[in-house]
């Protein structure tokens, strides 16, 4: 597919709303939308990645395009909307059987795919027995608004001070960037690292604001002022203890950024104080970088080797990746933690508890009470 630049003014006087990567959360999609009182006043910008890693690919493709038909949004492309958009169209049935298989794990990793729930809504409940090529030509039928829908979704939004993307940009000539191939724009892997400046603030989605934590991971977006980027991908979906980030502006001349988050953890209320351990000392072990070896394995922690210096992390985050021993995300930091305090929990062990407070992963080690769920 070749980049596509939409050009836009953004009005006056409303609010923008900025969010990015929902992937399979249309629940969480529409509560966030819910908190932030969005409605036909506010423009809402949306930079790709509605579809896979989470439970409602399906609805969450629906719910923006049924955003799109009733108030002011602009949803962009990411690059597993676009991966997805040619799978559909593939005539190709050695893709197709891959995308059989590739589905039938994602339904078991994250409770659905987007092929498993258009071969459910169609009837055919897709199994390994499914004879997915014979179907293909059925579903490109009926979800043929879908398809429409996905083809006509930009790479690049500009506006008077802003650019959205979902991945990145290497540079601000978009008239350049227009009709080259829109793959490496929409999958820039770890663009803030990249040390680009830019005049217009460009605004991106894609990679997880917290692979970008120098110290103890935090999901919250990031807004760099000097350089002139805004990361907003708050891994919902990709890290069980991800987020949904809404960035707010008051309107588009403001300055003044303010968010909200939303993820499905359930919320704790802390009950002691605790004083945080130095944040320069934590240690963070991330996704890409997280080969460990065992040094002692307990019931609930086990001791690991990692980067050369030992560490104390959940036994249940070990896994095997490929024949190296690996520890999902986590920090020993321990969190700065006052009576009262709402967290959202990760991982209840007996010794202590894996928290989120303020979109910052870390350590609780003191009693808590279980919040009593809302409405
Ligand atoms: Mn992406």
């Amino acid at each position: 597919m070749q980049t596509t630049v939409r050009r836009l003014s953004l009005p006056d006087h409303r609010r923008i709303l900025m969010l990015s990567d929902p992937h399979g959360h249309a629940d969480g999609l529409r509560a966030i939308l819910k908190e932030a009182g969005f409605s036909g006043d506010d423009v809402l910008i949306l930079l790709g990645d509605y579809l896979e890693k989470g439970p409602q690919s399906l609805e969450t493709l629906r719910l923006v395009m049924e955003l799109q038909r009733t108030r002011v949004v602009y949803p962009l492309m990411g690059n597993v909307d676009l991966w997805r958009l040619e799978m559909l169209e593939s005539r190709d049935e050695e893709l197709q059987r891959e995308m059989q298989a590739y589905s039938l794990k994602a339904k078991a990793w994250w409770g659905g795919s987007l092929l498993h729930e258009m071969c459910a809504e169609l009837g055919c409940p897709l199994t390994e027995d499914t004879d997915i090529c014979a179907l293909f030509p059925e579903i490109r039928r009926h979800f043929a608004p879908e398809i429409a829908f996905l083809h006509s979704l930009p790479t690049i939004l500009e506006t008077q001070r802003f650019i959205f993307v979902h991945g990145g940009v290497p540079h601000e000539d978009l008239a350049a960037l227009e009709g080259t191939d829109a793959f490496p724009l929409l999958k820039f892997d770890d663009f803030y690292s990249a040390g680009l400046s830019f005049r217009k603030t460009v605004v991106v989605g894609h990679w997880p604001t917290v692979l970008y934590s120098p110290m103890n991971p935090v999901f919250d977006p990031i807004v760099d002022r000097e350089r002139h980027i805004i990361c907003l991908d708050g891994a919902c979906g990709v890290k069980s203890e991800g987020q949904l980030n809404l960035l707010i502006l008051p309107e588009w001349k403001s300055d003044d950024y303010s968010f909200l988050t939303w993820d499905a953890l359930p919320r704790i209320t802390a009950l002691d104080f605790q004083a945080a351990s130095p944040k320069e000392k934590a240690r963070y072990i991330r996704w890409n970088d997280h080969a460990v070896t065992l040094l002692d394995r307990g019931e609930e922690m086990s001791r690991v080797l990692y980067k050369g210096a030992p560490m104390d992390v959940p036994t249940r985050f070990l896994f095997d990746h490929d024949g190296v021993l690996s520890c999902s995300d986590v920090t020993d930091y321990r969190l700065p933690v006052e009576p009262g305090d709402e967290m959202h929990l990760i991982l209840a062990l007996k010794g202590g508890c894996y928290v989120k407070k303020d979109g910052a992963a870390g350590w609780y080690f003191g009693r808590w009470a279980a919040e009593t769920k809302e409405g």
